[in-house]
């Protein structure tokens, strides 16, 4: 990320058979996000969680100040900026490789001048027509993500002929729109929208043919964690979801997935840590490994 684009923010685990991954912690300033709102409005909460992740082991922190669950409102720019400006300067201060979720450029652009070098929206660059050239000047990295309609209507009867096939066309054309606006290929991460307007099925299927996805050839970022399809499978709440979060995470990295954004980033690093490992055969000591003391 951020100088040398997408390939400089993930971390490099060694030979050729090793698989790179990065896992990005969400720190939402929001008082109405489906897991989280309300627990880290505070400037100095939000930062002590962002903190946390680092030390959990994220490679970088996703600041949001806007919830994106089905039928959220709407917050003003100006609302948002207040949200997130002091916590991106903040953690950016501290040396975090920092993404703005957001699908606003004023929000954006506050952010990006606060020290956020990822551009993290949601809208895939439709929401605010001057996002594209802001990320192309800005020289930010960016994940465009798919989401039928909008998050306040998406999950009203959702359909799709062939949910992965229509995904895979949709990121393919808003690649070539950022393309065309001057973002650099390369800055670019693709990101199916799990739960942005999709139904159960329509999200196993993503999982399960993630590499259709990922055979458009930039790396593929999955938004899995906590999400409503978990809880449908294991009846359990938001807050009580990291196992099923972790399973979907493990099945995303075997598709090709190297980009994980998670609440839960420990749980999700020994997940895919080992998963990883097993794939390789080996598991190399590197920078991305938190565990130096076991004896087997
Ligand atoms: N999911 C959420 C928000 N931003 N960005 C990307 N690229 N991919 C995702 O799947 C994704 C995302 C929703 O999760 P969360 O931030 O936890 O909740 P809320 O939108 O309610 O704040």
């Amino acid at each position: 990320m951020g100088g040398d684009g997408a390939e400089a923010f993930l971390p490099l685990m060694g030979g050729q058979q090793e698989i790179s991954f990065a896992l990005m912690g969400v720190v939402n300033v929001t008082p109405d996000s489906f897991s989280d709102g309300g627990r880290f409005l505070g400037v100095q909460d939000a930062v002590a969680h962002g903190r946390r992740l680092i030390g959990e082991g994220a490679d970088i922190l996703d600041i949001g100040g806007e919830s994106t669950r089905p039928g959220a409102d709407p917050v003003p720019a100006a609302q948002e900026c207040e949200r997130v400006v002091p916590v991106v300067a903040e953690l950016a201060g501290d040396g975090a490789d920092v993404s703005i979720d957001t699908m606003k450029v004023a929000v954006a652009q506050a952010a990006v001048a606060a020290g956020a070098r990822y551009v993290n929206d949601v809208s895939a660059f439709r929401h605010d027509p001057e996002m594209a050239a802001f990320v192309a000047d800005s020289g930010a990295s960016c994940c465009l993500m798919h989401m039928l309609g909008q998050p306040k209507s998406m999950q009203r009867d959702p359909r799709y002929d062939d949910v992965v096939s229509e995904v895979k066309a949709f990121l393919e054309a808003r690649m070539e729109f950022a393309v065309a606006a001057g973002v650099e290929e390369k800055r670019i991460h693709l990101d199916p929208g799990i739960g942005f307007g999709k139904t159960l099925e329509h999200n196993l299927e993503l999982l399960r043919r993630l590499d259709e996805i990922v055979a458009l050839g930039r790396p593929v970022v999955i938004g899995v964690s906590r999400k409503a399809f978990i809880g449908r499978i294991t009846g359990r709440e938001a807050s009580d979801r990291v196992f099923g979060t972790v399973a979907a995470n493990v099945v995303a990295l075997t598709r090709g997935a190297r980009v994980f954004r998670v609440h839960d980033v420990a749980a999700t690093r020994d997940g895919l840590e080992v998963t990883a490992a097993t794939l390789a055969g080996r598991w190399p000591q590197t920078t991305m490994s938190r565990s130096t003391t076991t004896t087997s």
